[in-house]
């Protein structure tokens, strides 16, 4: 029986949720999920007893809380050190951390623009700021893969915490079909078509709640 519990948020909505769901469950961390439909009173209700910032996703571990999807996958890297959550050579290391905070703390016009949604198809023209988000972001990968990524498919070989991070821009880019090739198109691939990132979909898309997101 774990002691770990993962707070998320809906599987539809939630990006930030699937960033450390993706990554315990790839690494097969043992872990109780409590589902928590975004705001609605029950969100509060079920956050207050936590210390957290009143956001999802919160990990608690044996009754105390982290917050923060990036914090939950530091402390887990932490306190399962036989598991492989960062590269191991310095620089490959430093270079994750360096694309994971960039995706953290970037991509205002991809967030408002495509917000994360498992059932909808987005067909409304890009914004030239959304643009230059994506194609930042392929230019990330493109540098991890060509650098990092020679001996596996992710973008450090092996999968790592950048990867969780980059998870819900899979599944934004695939619902809007976006034209890739090459490096890529293989790494989306490798991320939209991972085993748990379609549970993580198909439950999405069978939840009934129903938030407007502008799509
Ligand atoms: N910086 C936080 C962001 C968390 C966040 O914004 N979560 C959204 C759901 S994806 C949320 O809880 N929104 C509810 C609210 O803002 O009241 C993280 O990385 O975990």
């Amino acid at each position: 029986m774990s002691n770990l519990t993962l707070i998320i948020g809906n599987k539809n909505y939630s990006s930030w949720s699937l960033r450390p769901w993706l990554y315990m469950m790839q690494l097969g961390i043992d872990f109780e999920e409590i589902r928590i439909p975004l705001y609605t009173p029950d969100m509060e209700a079920q956050l207050e007893p936590c210390f957290s910032d009143s956001k999802v996703p919160v990990l608690i571990d044996d009754g105390y809380s982290i917050w923060d999807s990036l914090a939950i996958m530091e402390y887990l890297a932490d306190k399962f050190p036989e598991n492989v959550s960062w590269p191991a050579y310095i620089k490959a290391r430093a270079t994750a951390r360096s694309v994971s905070c960039e995706m953290h703390s970037s991509y205002t016009a991809l967030r408002n623009e495509i917000p994360m949604n498992c059932r909808t198809e987005h067909t409304k023209p890009l914004s030239s700021e959304t643009e230059q988000n994506i194609e930042r972001i392929i230019a990330l990968w493109r540098h991890c893969r060509r650098f990092y990524g020679q001996d596996g498919k992710w973008l450090f070989s092996q999968f790592t915490i950048a990867d969780a991070m980059f998870a819900p821009i899979a599944i934004r880019l695939h619902h809007i079909n976006y034209p890739m090739k090459d490096v890529e198109a293989e790494y989306m691939d490798t991320l939209y078509n991972n085993q748990h990132m379609q549970r993580w979909i198909k439950a999405g898309r069978e939840e009934i709640e129903v938030i407007d997101d502008g799509l």
